[in-house]
């Protein structure tokens, strides 16, 4: 086997953000790009010799090419196994449960989940540890400094390794074992599951549609929903992945689900819709002519845990991202269990799972997970709510009101700006900065500033701080405005406001978000002069 050495300079901007190093296909594309980063990656996780990696991706347009560049580069490195999914296909909650699994050393994803895919759209890599979660920022940090100091990358001198027929072939000393993308993550499911109980649930004439969005979720639901528990096949829409996601945005949200939106807001609406994201983490619950906001549904899934199998026995904790709504954590208050809250982005519920401190885990963006793997996973909140239906048997709206009515409802929305010029994002995110001497004391309508400070977070099972996490505008009555720039887009700078009202009036709770927050919405206008300073009237995107 003859290994390449070969000499390189170093890229300054591979910082990874939020989840991973999340580029324009162009940028990757650029001779050594990848290559650089992978090497970074290397040196800086101190894998032993011998040690077996997962890998795999979201399927996306540069996936395979990605994927034979980090094989030989593993194989030249010292790694003795790579499992990689057949195609290159990993979903990303299914590359955690088989390093999980397998006990591996670690493995590397290659998505950029949510953004857009094709030649000219994005493309990304990232590096989870043995728990099977996004490395920590100790980690990333230490992959930064090295792809700032890189001179040389290694890879084998050999022809690609076929990705598409299951079994073991060599590269060199290293084996790569082809492994089934679908059926450990299927298994799993099954085992956390009443899957009996959604079977006769579907058998009962109960009508869901998941859309997938032409990513990578499609074989994982067409096996679970449809193979496993019945559900007819027009149950799946998009459920073929496509390199370039058939053009669309694989976000599942009102703004970029809009086919799915619509059935589900149709006369004839099914009973229950669901889409997942690129790369299979994300999910949108829907009930028929109702949207459940990410916040909400972490909280009703926390507050119905026990009548799933896999929480029978209750839950140790729960966790929520700073700008995810607190309506988790009136449930936690009254389960008597922790809440925490940690900064935006998956990484930092690893320590906590690993710790024990916590079951459940949720984010505003979409994301809500357990500890069955190590990152959020949108099939599994898919399966959890048809579970819970299941159990229950109402309607997603009969559900979710209750929850309100018992505990209160955080109305809750979120204003995305996105490609706003970087120096116009950084005006805004300043302007609010100074003004936190003078905010306390001013009324904004009926709302009054309590405090407003720039969030950071000392994990609490290794001591580690993170400052700069957002900024937080707290008003007396409890409802809150944050403000902070987005770590996973590619152009310019993504800037979100996150608005959040707590209302305990039943009588209210019929109301629109957009209506019920009207007021709060000015409110954050004047506060942070965005329109003035970045010259933008609409939000791109709103949920
Ligand atoms: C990633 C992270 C999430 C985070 C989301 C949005 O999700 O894993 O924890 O909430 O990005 O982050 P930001 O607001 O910085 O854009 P995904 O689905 O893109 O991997």
């Amino acid at each position: 086997m003859s290994v390449l050495t070969i000499a390189t300079q170093a890229f300054l901007d591979q910082k990874p953000g939020t989840s991973g190093l999340r580029k324009k296909v162009t940028v990757f594309q650029q001779t050594h790009y990848l290559e650089n980063f992978v090497q970074s990656i290397f040196n800086s996780i101190n894998a032993p010799q011998g040690a077996t990696l997962v890998l795999g991706g979201d399927g996306r347009y540069y996936n395979r090419t990605a994927i034979q560049i980090i094989l030989k580069m593993a194989a030249a490195n010292g790694f003795g196994k790579v499992l990689v999914g057949q195609g290159g296909i990993l979903s990303t909650p299914a590359a955690s449960c088989v390093i999980r699994k397998y006990q591996t050393f670690g493995g590397i994803i290659l998505s950029a989940s949510h953004n857009p895919g094709g030649i000219d759209g994005d493309f990304g890599i990232k590096f989870n540890g043995s728990n099977g979660g996004p490395a920590t920022e100790t980690v990333t940090d230490a992959i930064f400094a090295a792809s700032k100091v890189i001179t040389q990358y290694q890879l084998v001198d050999m022809p690609d390794v076929s990705l598409d027929t299951l079994g073991v072939s060599q590269l060199g000393a290293m084996t790569v074992e082809v492994i089934d993308a679908v059926s450990d993550y299927a298994e799993l499911m099954a085992s956390l599951f009443d899957f009996t109980a959604i079977r006769d649930l579907l058998a009962g004439g109960f009508r869901i549609k998941f859309d997938a969005m032409h990513a990578v979720t499609g074989p994982y639901a067409t096996e679970i929903l449809q193979h496993r528990l019945g559900a007819s096949a027009d149950s799946l829409m998009n459920a073929v992945p496509l390199e370039d996601f058939g053009g669309g945005h694989p976000d599942p949200n009102l703004t970029y689900a809009p086919e799915l939106v619509s059935i589900m807001h149709a006369d004839d609406a099914p009973d229950f819709g669901a889409a997942s994201d690129g790369d299979g983490d994300r999910n949108m619950i829907l009930g028929k002519q109702f949207f459940v906001t990410p916040s909400d549904s972490l909280a009703l899934l926390a507050a119905n845990a026990t009548l799933i199998p896999a929480y029978r026995g209750g839950l140790a904790g729960v966790a929520r991202s700073m700008p995810t709504s607190a309506a988790v954590d009136r449930v936690a208050l009254a389960l008597n269990i922790p809440c925490y809250e940690t900064p935006t982005g998956w990484k930092f519920f690893g320590n906590l799972m690993d710790a024990g401190k916590v079951t459940l885990c949720g984010e505003e963006s979409f994301g809500t997970g357990s500890d069955h793997v190590r990152e959020k996973d949108g099939l599994w909140a898919v399966l959890f709510w048809l579970n819970l239906i299941a159990a229950r048997r109402q309607t997603v709206a009969e559900i979710v009101r209750e929850h309100w009515a018992q505990y209160g409802r955080n109305v809750y929305s979120r204003y995305d700006y996105e490609a706003l010029p970087t120096a116009d994002a950084q005006a805004v995110m300043a302007h609010l900065l100074a003004s936190f001497a003078t905010l306390p004391g001013q009324q904004f309508g009926k709302y009054c500033v309590q405090h407003s400070d720039d969030f950071s977070y000392t994990d609490p099972v290794d001591g580690s701080v993170s400052t700069g996490q957002g900024i937080r505008i707290l008003f007396v009555d409890g409802s809150r405005i944050i403000v902070r720039l987005s770590g996973t887009g590619t152009e310019g700078a993504t800037l979100r406001i996150y608005l959040e009202a707590y209302d305990v009036d039943v009588a209210n709770h019929h109301l629109d978000a957009q209506v019920a927050l009207a007021e709060l919405i000015q409110a954050a206008l004047q506060i942070t002069q965005l329109q003035q300073l970045t010259g933008r009237e609409q939000p791109t995107v709103i949920t």
